[in-house]
């Protein structure tokens, strides 16, 4: 239950399994002082019964981000496993740890986000194909692995359901969650964010980080937009727009892109909201 919880509960799952561990330890690896398994020195279907506890634990433990095993405080089941895991035949009949934890991982997600689908009100997203402001919604509530319904809008005779929901820009992208808006997809990222914080966090944790990469949103968008403006205009706008998108290109370059030597990503080895925001400009300038 440590894996399926979060919070309190998880608390109270972590206290009883210590608790369980406790008994085990003392009265059941305790028997092992003596001999390396329940069967002396070759498992028996006692081992075998407990024999899911080493690795799985683990796996379990380190996608739970709880250690509940401590090598201190459980040195004879610690050692146990280790022999267990070691021992011939199982040895050669056991899931690899990655595999075993990415499992996990996967469905942790899906546990979590499953919980709250139960719980959350109808999700709509207003969008055009193929506006890259619809895209960084769909992209941060595919990542979120957030359900949802995408009603496709005509720009050129707007629907009421569009003009009702963003009265003010009449604009895509627009998020309905339990019939009510939300306008501005940089606003909608942050409202995903922090109404389902659990499943895949789009902002780091840290406040120094969360505060440097707001800082590359609002650069975003305060300059990219006005700065691809060579789309829209011609002549001597048009080279206005170019000089101001080249400006630009330098600065993100130089302090945005250029903090990407030693990581693939803003988020790290994965994306985060720094990246969906500006991954608009791979849609918009790469062409196929
Ligand atoms: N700042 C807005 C920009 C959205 C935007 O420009 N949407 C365009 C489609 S790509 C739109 O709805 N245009 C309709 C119009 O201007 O009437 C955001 O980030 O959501």
């Amino acid at each position: 239950m440590v894996f399926r919880t979060s919070g309190e509960e998880q608390g109270k799952a972590v206290r009883e399994t210590v608790e369980l561990m406790e008994i085990l330890e003392e009265h059941a690896f305790g028997l092992l002082k003596e001999k390396e398994f329940f069967g002396g020195e070759k498992v028996n279907m006692v081992d075998l019964a407990y024999g899911v506890m080493g690795r799985w634990f683990d796996a379990i433990e380190e996608c739970s981000g709880v250690r509940v095993i401590d090598p201190l405080k459980f040195p004879l089941f610690c050692g146990w496993a280790e022999r267990f895991n070691e021992a011939p035949v199982i040895r050669d009949n056991l899931p690899g740890r990655k595999e075993l934890v990415d499992f996990y991982k996967r469905r942790k997600t899906e546990i979590l986000t499953g919980r709250k689908k139960e719980t959350m009100a109808d999700v709509k997203l207003l969008g055009t194909w193929p506006s890259p402001f619809s895209y960084r919604v769909i992209w941060a509530l595919k990542l979120k692995g957030i359900d949802y319904e995408y009603i496709e809008q005509d720009l050129f005779n707007k629907s009421p359901l569009l003009l009702q929901s963003n009265p003010v820009h009449k604009k895509i992208p627009v998020l309905i969650h339990g019939g009510k808006p939300i306008s501005e997809s940089m606003i909608i990222l942050q409202y995903l964010d922090e109404s389902w914080p659990e499943t895949y966090p789009l902002l780091p944790a840290d406040p120094h980080e969360r505060a440097l990469a707001r800082f590359w949103i609002k650069f975003a968008e305060e300059k990219l937009v006005p700065a691809f403006m060579i789309f829209r205009t011609s002549g001597e706008e048009q080279e206005k727009a170019v000089k101001e998108a080249l400006e630009v290109m330098e600065i993100l370059e130089e302090h945005a892109f250029g903090s990407l030597k030693e990581k693939e990503f803003f988020g790290g080895d994965k994306v985060n909201m720094v990246d969906l925001t500006y991954g608009l400009m791979g849609l918009r300038i790469v062409p196929d």
